[in-house]
């Protein structure tokens, strides 16, 4: 009946009938966890989602937001209950506008980031935003998780982009707030308030973001580093020398870079080190001299003792190849074994530190585990993670994760850290926010979380545990 009345709001197009394609938006991209849903569905408008959200907000009826279902906190999929609707955002493409005078992109939240690159360079700028899940991973998923990626050194996060929004809000009112401007300072920022909130306030629809100039000149390099106690200093020479043209300074571990080399047959450009470190450079100048200034920091960086050997690549292709030791690395890990991820951050100061503590407590307690860090060296943010090989015979222990959590984020807190600096929460680390962040901090949180949602529909149980409303 409810399913019903839902179809008529979306159309067959609207609603996916197929099982098998069903599952595909109630389970998430790592596997670890399978929801059940009333009814998925794939509304086209703005105006549908709006009809969507009024019949679920007067019938109580749980909403979970759903992009490119890249999530990696268990963040955009139902309950087992099967009283939740998936709706996804993936009809929702229009690219409605992009400017290249005030630089700025209007789309659709159901658009991807790679379609959004493309088109901004179709008119010549740069969609500064970029991971490895960005030819799947959508604008609304990018914003509602606050997505950092390889870039966001140079450009910010995703709300560092983030101009405007349009929003549906639990009682299906739509918010239109898609203004382009690059001030705006009128009231409170709503936008940022729906960013990072990972679908708890609202659906979004559509987004204005900036633009910046697009790069005509790259230099890529990829680097073996003797130590931990080289990488802080590695990555302040590189700041000094990169005079603001640093576009990523990605940290990967030696079990990890042998890990991409061992699962995915890829293979390392410098011989084998503890750390690497791949360094890329872009400017929008053709002849802004990049290569000088990359040279001119590895020789200083080699003599300095903090690499050991470091290669620059020679051609597109070869960038590439370096590229996809980083960016595969998530695939890699998925492939080795149980895997367990600790998003965390500290001061870039505390970086080396953070990796030789995380890595000396873990091996001593759990001999048995791979650490296989690797990560966003110049925001300080780690993927502290760790795999368990498959052991045959073995079970999965279940209390493994928490025992390893614990670990990680005691030394990251000690540093001055965050146990989650770009995955957001989702469900994965509801209790982890609740146990660690103070009394206020969460009771701003919730006081936000009732204002738009009394009634708790939007994606329940995510960022923030439900708690249970009495009747008066
Ligand atoms: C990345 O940096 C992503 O590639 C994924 O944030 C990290 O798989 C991970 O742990
Ligand atoms: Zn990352």
């Amino acid at each position: 009946m409810l399913v019903q009345r839902f179809a008529s709001i979306v159309g067959s197009a609207g609603i996916v009938a197929d099982a098998d394609v069903a599952r595909g938006y109630r389970a998430d991209w790592r596997g670890l966890f399978e929801g059940e849903a009333l009814c998925v569905l794939r509304p086209g408008t703005v105006e549908q989602v709006s009809q969507i959200l009024k019949l679920c907000h007067a019938e109580r009826i749980g909403v979970v937001p759903q992009g490119g279902n890249t999530n990696l906190t268990v963040g955009a999929v139902p309950d087992r209950t099967g009283q939740q609707i998936v709706l996804s955002t993936s009809r929702l493409r229009r690219i409605r506008d992009v400017d290249a005078v005030d630089m700025t992109i209007v789309a659709e939240a159901g658009v991807t980031i790679a379609e959004l690159q493309a088109a901004a360079i179709d008119v010549d700028t740069l969609f500064p935003l970029s991971f490895a899940a960005e030819g799947s991973a959508t604008l609304g998923g990018a914003i509602s998780t606050n997505a950092g990626g390889t870039a966001a050194v140079r450009y910010g996060s995703t709300r560092d982009l983030l101009l405007g929004l349009e929003v549906v809000l639990p009682d299906g009112r739509v918010w239109n707030g898609l203004r382009r401007l690059h001030k705006d300072n009128a009231g409170y920022a709503l936008r940022h308030l729906f960013a990072g909130a990972e679908g708890t306030l609202g659906v979004i629809t559509a987004a204005a973001m900036k633009l910046a100039p697009l790069p005509r000149a790259r230099e890529v390099a990829f680097c073996a580093l003797p130590s931990e106690d080289a990488v802080g200093d590695f990555w302040m020479l590189l700041r000094a020398a990169g005079e603001g043209a640093v576009r990523a300074a990605e940290y990967i571990s030696g079990t990890s870079l042998d890990l991409v080399v061992y699962e995915l047959g890829l293979r390392a450009p410098v011989h084998a080190s503890p750390h690497y470190v791949l360094v890329e450079l872009t400017s929008a100048r053709a002849e802004a001299g990049l290569r000088d200034r990359l040279e001119g920091f590895l020789a200083e960086a080699l003599e300095q003792g903090l690499a050991t050997d470091a290669v620059i690549a020679q051609n597109e292709q070869q960038a590439a190849s370096f590229w996809r030791l980083r960016e595969d690395q998530t695939e890699a890990q998925k492939r080795a074994g149980l895997n367990f991820k600790h998003d965390v951050a500290v001061p870039v100061s505390k970086v080396g530190e953070l990796l030789v503590k995380c890595r000396a407590a873990l091996e001593a307690r759990f001999p048995d585990v791979l650490v296989a860090p690797f990560g966003h060296l110049g925001d300080g943010n780690i993927h502290m993670n760790i795999i368990r090989p498959p052991m045959p015979g073995r079970d999965t222990l279940p209390d493994l994760e928490a025992h390893i959590g614990a670990i990680v984020y005691e030394i990251a807190a000690a540093l001055g850290g965050t146990f989650s600096a770009e995955h957001g929460i989702g469900t994965i680390k509801v209790k982890q926010l609740e146990t660690t962040r103070s009394a206020v901090e969460l009771d701003m949180m919730r006081v936000i979380k009732d204002a738009f949602d009394g009634q708790c529909i939007m994606n329940p149980g995510k960022v923030l545990s439900i708690v249970e409303v009495l009747p008066i």
